[in-house]
This record gives structure tokens, sequence and C-alpha cells, in this order.
């Protein structure tokens, strides 16, 4: 029997209604607009969104610019106290917003909420920060001189974000952007306008709190841009905006980068991801199996970290793959909404037109498909769902050394390390990556030098599922940009290098004489 889904499209709408409402947002923002919503659970519009005019987008980025200019005297500490308070939203928000987030998006309810979550972690990451903001200080070849690194605020943080991690990605950029003394201003997804006005809202009621508190935060400190894809441009554009860290296709980045480069504006790119994993013969089949499985099929193949390719070793393929295959075969597809569900929707029909192309490709190719059929769900006659696609194939051609942008695991055989290591870094991406091995040296070999060449390499965990600790973002093709932990809000500020003659004498460097 087809899986049914309970949630029919009515009760979605008043349920986005109710939480929307809920989270401050104004009812006309999402009912009196040109922007239709579909939710992927039923394929059918939950709201119809206003969209900002070009005119509108200049003057919310002018304001933006004149927000910076106070913004960036308020000192650190203080600006990661609104980001404080911000976390303290989204912490009591969090069942609704992440709710909000699987009928946008079509996420299961754990990962509704682990999104959300993903912002609590960024704001109290960003918080501490605000107390590190550190440079060097650098010894001098002159006496009596000090040099020092000063790191400042930089201007408009433009934040472009994509549809399937419609709100985590930009807290990411938001609170780091905040903390280091920016203004931001957001371009959504146009498939997710509704989870963005969510988290405005929120935002605006932590900034409330914040004035209320005596603090001080400009008005126009964050904007949101919903609208087309002429508003990314303009952001992209804008001689006011030093930074735009956007996120999705590599086909975005090869748009925004060189326009960004035009006007020697910085950019964070975080594009396409085709990440694989090698199961060596040692692995720990039970765990690299669960690894395996979620990497893969969670989020229904829509992460940018998702798990595309698998390199298994000749001695342990025919004891993992039918394995694997089972879990393919039996995994629950359905709404998102209903407990159990572990595969919900793809996004909309482009996004399964696309994966149905990949797979007619691989099949062109002599590979033998497993799944990837459609799957009837009742009362979403309009939704996409699959069954998740293992796609068995004996070289890395064609459609493998693509991002098709649903759940397709393409399983190769592999004999040798250092063959397959090559074939690991021979795609044009480069994000994430792992090895499941119990060898030590494996394990290290492909965290070094002459292993994997993705900004992301792991051992014994999937490519997917980051923590908010350390820094993401990925080589080659993804874009080279880092957002989130470790140093990377130092992308967000500005250097200066500082000499301080404390001295009576001027000594110049290098030796030079100049006596005038
Ligand atoms: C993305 O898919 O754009 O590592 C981001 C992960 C998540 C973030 C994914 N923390 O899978």
């Amino acid at each position: 029997a087809a899986p049914q889904t309970q949630a029919h499209t009515a009760d979605l709408a008043t349920e986005a209604d109710r939480l929307l409402t809920g989270l401050g947002v104004s009812r006309a923002s999402y009912t009196e607009g040109t922007l239709a919503v579909q939710t992927p659970i039923t394929g059918k519009i939950v709201g119809k969104v206003r969209e900002v005019s070009a005119a509108d987008a200049a003057v919310l980025i002018a304001k933006a610019h004149a927000a910076f200019q106070v913004w960036r005297l308020v000192p650190a500490p203080k600006r990661g106290e609104l980001v404080r308070l911000f976390g303290e939203e989204l912490r009591a928000n969090k069942q609704a917003l992440g709710r909000l987030v699987s009928i946008e998006v079509g996420k299961i309810a754990s990962e509704g909420l682990g999104e959300v979550q993903e912002m609590i972690d960024i704001c109290d990451f960003a918080v501490g920060l605000s107390r590190q903001l550190y440079g060097l200080t650098i010894a001098t070849e002159r006496g009596e001189h000090r040099m020092m690194e000063s790191w400042h605020p930089l201007g408009v943080t433009g934040i472009i974000s994509a549809f399937n991690f419609p709100v985590a990605v930009w807290a990411w950029n938001a609170a780091l952007a905040l903390v280091c003394g920016n203004s931001i201003v957001w371009k959504p997804s146009e498939k997710t306008p509704l989870t963005a006005l969510a988290t405005q809202a929120l935002f605006d009621r932590a900034l409330t709190r914040f004035t209320k508190e005596g603090g001080r935060a400009p008005a126009g400190l964050a904007a949101l841009l919903i609208g087309g894809r002429d508003l990314g441009e303009l952001l992209v554009d804008h001689a006011k905006v030093p930074l735009v860290s956007a996120t999705g296709s590599t086909a975005m980045g090869r748009a925004v980068g060189p326009r960004l480069a035009k006007r020697f504006a910085r950019a964070i790119l975080e594009l396409g991801g085709n990440n694989a994993a090698i199961v060596a013969p040692t692995a720990d089949l039970d765990l690299t199996l669960r690894g395996v499985a979620f990497a893969a099929m969670g989020t229904a193949g829509q992460r940018c970290t998702t798990l595309r390719r698998l390199f298994v070793h000749e001695s342990v393929y025919d004891s993992f793959v039918p394995r694997l295959k089972r879990a393919y075969a039996s995994v629950a597809v359905g709404s998102p909404l209903e407990a159990g569900t572990l595969v919900g929707p793809l996004i909309d029909g482009a996004a399964y037109r696309a994966m149905q192309g990949a797979l007619e490709a691989a099949k062109a190719a002599g590979a033998a498909i497993h799944g990837g059929e459609r799957i009837a769900v009742e009362g979403a006659a309009d939704a996409h769902y699959v069954r998740p696609a293992l796609v068995e194939i004996a070289a890395q051609t064609g459609p493998v050394e693509q991002e098709t942008f649903a759940p397709i695991l393409y399983v190769m055989k592999y004999s040798d390390l250092d063959a397959v290591l090559e074939l690991h870094n021979a795609v044009p991406q480069g994000l994430s990556s792992s090895i499941f091995t119990n060898d030590l040296r494996e394990a290290e070999t492909f965290l070094s030098a002459r292993g994997s060449d993705c900004g992301i390499a792991n051992v014994n965990i999937g490519p997917s599922g980051a923590e908010i600790g350390g820094a993401f973002g990925g080589e080659k093709e993804t874009g080279g940009g880092r957002e989130s932990g470790s140093d990377a809000w130092k992308a967000y500020m500005r250097r200066a290098t500082n000499t301080i003659n404390y001295g009576r004498t001027l000594p110049l460097a290098q030796g030079v004489k100049f006596d005038v």
C-alpha cells in the first residue's frame, strides 16, 4: 500500500500560518505577495510571499551601510550580546522554526530541529568569539618599535543562501558577521522565503530586547531581500558590499565569483560537492553501514555534503554492498512529518527530473541501478518522493563526476589504496570526504598531503553532518570559501598591520638611509 501523508495541503497551510504568526511574522507578508511557496510534502502552495522591489533593495543596502558605520564602533563583546539574545530566541522557538523548516523544505523532524540547533550552536560560538577577535604582535627589526595586527569590521556582508539549509547557513554567516562588526543583507533562496521571514522576525525580537537593555543597534543592521535572482545580482554588484558569502551550485558560483572579482570585492563561495567515502578492508562494517546510510540518504540526498561516491574494497564488497542494498530497499520514504520516516521528498519536480536524467545516463554507461523510482504518497500527487538509488557502476565517468542534488549513491569497487585516492580526487569538486578503516596507515594517509584533497576529510564518520566548531568549506569547484568555526571569522574582517615607533629616532626598514 502507498504510504500516506496525513498532512494534507490545507492542514499544512494552516499550520504554516499558525507557526509564522507565532514566530512574529505579519500575515500580509506571506499571504498577499507574488512569490508562491510550495511545500515539497504535498507539492501544493502554502504561501504567497511579498517580494522586495529592486528600488527598495537598493535602499535597504544603503541603510545597511549606514548601520555598519555605527555598529563597527560598538565594542565586540557588546555586539556578541545581540547574538546571545538571538540564540535565546532560537532556543525558545526551536520547535516552531524546526517544524517550519520541515514544512518548507521537507526535512524529517530531527533534521528540521537539527538545523535550528546548528543556528544555536553558531550563536554560542560567535558570542565567545566576540571576546576572542585577536591580532598578533610581531617582532620588528627596529628598536623601540612595535608591530601588530588589528582586525577591523569590514562592511555590509551579503549572504546568499540555498534552499537545503534555508536558515542554518545564513546563521553561520550572520552570527560571525555581526560580532565582527558588520551589517548583513540576506538574499535567501526563492524556494524558502517563509523560514527566512521567520528567522528575520526572531532576529528583530532579539534586536528589540537588545535595545531595551540599553544596547546600540542601528536601524537597518540586518536586512532581508525576498525575491528573484535580480536581487542577488544587485547585492553582488553593489559598491557598498565588500563581501558576499554565497552558498549554492557551482553554476551560481561561476556567475557570482567573477562579478565580485571585477570590483575586487571578497567572496566566500560554498558551492557543489561530490563527496566520496572509501570502505577499506578493515572497516567496521556495522558502523560503516550506518555512516553511509545517513550520509547518502539523509536529507533525501540534498546536502552539499551528501555522500555521492562510494569506493568499496574488493575484499569486503560482497559482504558490504548487499547489506547496503537492503538498507536502500527498506528505508522509510514518506512524509517527513510522520514518525519513522527517514527520507522525505525532493524539493521539486526539477530535482526529480535531474535525478532521473542522471540515472538514465548511468544506465547508458552500463550501471546496475537499485531504487530511484518515484513513490506515490497518498494526498501528495504533486510531490516528488523517490526511493534512494544505489548505482553499481564500473568506472567514474559521466554522471558520477557531477553533483546531482538527489539521493543517488554511485558504488565502485577498488583494490589498491593509491589508485583509489587518485580516483577520489579526480572529480572537479572538493568539499567533503571520508575513509572507513581501522588501519592507522590508511587513515593517516587519507588525511595527509597526498590523501583527500577536500576541505573536510573524516575517518570512520560519513562526509555530512559537520559540527560548527570547524571551518566549513571546500576546494576546487566547491569554491574555496570557509565559513562557521575555527578562524573563518577572519574573512569577515579587514586586517591592518600597524607599526608604532615609540623612540626618538626614525630608523628605516631594510637599512635604507634617507637623511634630509
Ligand atoms: C549544506 O548542505 O549546504 O555538514 C550545509 C553538514 C551540515 C551543513 C551542510 N552541517 O552536512
